[in-house]
């Protein structure tokens, strides 16, 4: 990985552009570099330090693009560190995606949400705004800003009522990036996305810690999978388009807003009876509520409820209506349900040992 200036004329000649990615070492941005990459970009990321010295799913990316990755060491919380940054890159493209981006965690630690997620988005489009006017900005906005809707599917008119304090944060990101936009006129686009998920997906979310969980029983282990709502209910994509559609959105004429998700609904149990099925295993439930079992026909329980993994509030009945996005953007999601759990199923199984 390099450190300050990229070098490579390859690239550079290719297309001359240079992207920031805020949240580089994260799911999304394994595939946005990825995207980037091979579009020619010079890209340049901010990871922020910690103690093992592990770069996330930057780690994970072939090394012809890992080599290529400009790293800027800072903390989003820090605005004299964008400020000088923007100052110094002024970037065609500045990808914000970087957050604490866990809704479970938020609940337990609201304050250091709001600081990352709300201050911290304040200091990006501050420094854009200041340093940088020119960059294309994009904000990872996302389908939990709806809350509980009343009206199914969403887009992007549907009123937004959030219902935990990620939710509230990436709310107040919203609404700051579209006064700056209007009040300054800047180029920055929001993605409203619904859940997108991958086999470099977080392993505390709930699709890979089933993928995780199914590799381990697939590997031996005896030890059942314990989650919490199974009745929740979530529009699921697959990562790699997402980031795709965040792309489209800064090479339009002007910015704005838009969904992105698949139309399809599914329960956190059908993705789980999905993901044994992968593994040659089939699922019967049994029971209810925090009783209910999940068994394979030979009678091994697989799957248990435990209220540790229950949150206080649950946000349900997203549906993404992702019309504009298509009509504008072109963009449609490619992998369906089936595939993406297929996806992750398959390379938990080939990677993991127990
Ligand atoms: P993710 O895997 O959790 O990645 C979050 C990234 O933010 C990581 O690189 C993390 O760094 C970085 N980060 C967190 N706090 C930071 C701080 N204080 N300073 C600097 N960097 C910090 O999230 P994702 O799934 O890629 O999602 C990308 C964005 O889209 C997030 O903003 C998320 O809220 C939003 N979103 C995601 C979805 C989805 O379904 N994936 C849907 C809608 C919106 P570390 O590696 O050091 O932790
Ligand atoms: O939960 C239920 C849980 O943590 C999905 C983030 O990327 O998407 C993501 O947020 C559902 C919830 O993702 C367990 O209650 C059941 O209803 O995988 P998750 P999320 O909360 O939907 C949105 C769009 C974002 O913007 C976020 O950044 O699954 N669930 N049992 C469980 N969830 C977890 N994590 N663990 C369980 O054991």
């Amino acid at each position: 990985m390099k450190t300050n200036h990229f070098i490579s004329p390859k690239y550079y000649i290719i297309d001359n552009m240079k992207a920031l990615i805020t949240g580089i070492s994260g799911q999304d941005g394994y595939f946005l570099s990825r995207l980037l990459f091979k579009k020619g970009y010079e890209i340049h990321g901010v990871i922020r330090r910690n103690s093992s010295m592990s770069n996330g799913t930057l780690a994970l990316l072939p090394e012809e693009i890992r080599k290529n990755i400009i790293i800027h060491y800072g903390d989003l919380t820090d605005a004299g560190f964008f400020a000088k940054l923007l100052g110094q890159e002024k970037p065609e493209e500045l990808y914000h995606l970087a957050a604490q981006s866990f809704v479970g965690y938020s609940f337990q630690n609201p304050a250091s949400t709001y600081d990352v997620n709300i201050s911290g988005t304040l200091n990006i489009v501050n420094a854009v705004k200041d340093y940088s006017p020119s960059t294309k900005m994009y904000f990872a906005a996302t389908s939990e800003m709806f809350g509980q809707p009343e009206n199914t599917p969403q887009n992007e008119e549907t009123p937004l009522k959030p219902r935990s304090p990620y939710a509230v944060s990436k709310l107040a990101g919203y609404w700051t990036t579209k006064t700056y936009r209007e009040a300054y006129d800047l180029f920055i686009s929001n993605g409203i996305l619904f859940n997108h998920e991958s086999e470099v997906r977080g392993p505390e979310f709930v699709t890979r810690k089933i993928s995780l969980n199914v590799a381990k029983i697939v590997h031996g282990s005896k030890e059942p999978l314990e989650l919490g709502n199974l009745n929740a209910r979530k529009d699921w994509g697959y990562a790699k388009d997402y980031v795709y559609g965040m792309w489209q959105m800064l090479q339009q004429a002007r910015s704005d807003d838009f969904i992105l998700g698949t139309g399809e609904l599914h329960t956190v149990r059908e993705f789980v009876g999905e993901a044994f099925k992968v593994a040659g295993i089939n699922i019967t439930w049994e029971g209810r509520d925090i009783n209910e079992i999940g068994k394979s026909d030979d009678g091994k329980i697989f799957v248990r409820v435990n209220k540790k993994f229950f949150r206080p509030l649950e946000s349900d009945n997203y549906l993404a209506d992702y019309n504009k996005a298509k009509r504008d953007l072109k963009w449609e999601p490619t992998t369906k349900f089936h595939d993406l759990v297929r996806i992750m199923v398959k390379s938990d199984v080939e990677n993991s040992v127990l």
